[in-house]
């Protein structure tokens, strides 16, 4: 029993040792502009929580068929920041948007309360 036990420590312990270099570097990484694809579900955003570096793009993806229809709006942004809107879409379609200023984003599809998320830019 304890050596089992003592095994499973072991194991955690390389895991975490193994773990650092990667978070590190991804730590140091994380001040540039990323490209990040948000896919667009029946009703909801594919990741609904997002943390990007500022000047960030995220692309959200209508699938071929989502079985409805869809839209992305800016709910609520940082200050200054100009509320916006895709197309309503059912499939097959994507909209852009570069996110300039650090804050809080709260994105809506207009057609379905229930569906939202939030983009921390930083
Ligand atoms: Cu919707």
């Amino acid at each position: 029993m304890t050596r089992t036990v003592r095994c499973v420590a072991a194991a955690g312990a390389a895991a975490l040792l193994a773990l650092v270099p990667v978070t590190a570097g991804a730590g140091a990484a994380s001040k540039k502009p990323v490209k990040k694809t948000v896919d667009i579900f029946d009703n909801y955003y594919e990741s609904a929580k997002l943390t990007v570096p500022v000047g960030s793009t995220i692309t959200w993806k209508w699938p071929v068929d989502t079985g409805d229809s869809h839209d992305v709006t800016l709910k609520k942004g940082p200050k200054g920041v100009k509320k916006f809107q895709s197309d309503v879409a059912a499939a097959e379609y994507s909209y852009k948007r570069k996110l300039t200023k650090k804050g809080r984003y709260h994105i809506i599809c207009s057609l379905h309360d229930e569906m939202s998320m939030d983009i921390t830019v930083r």
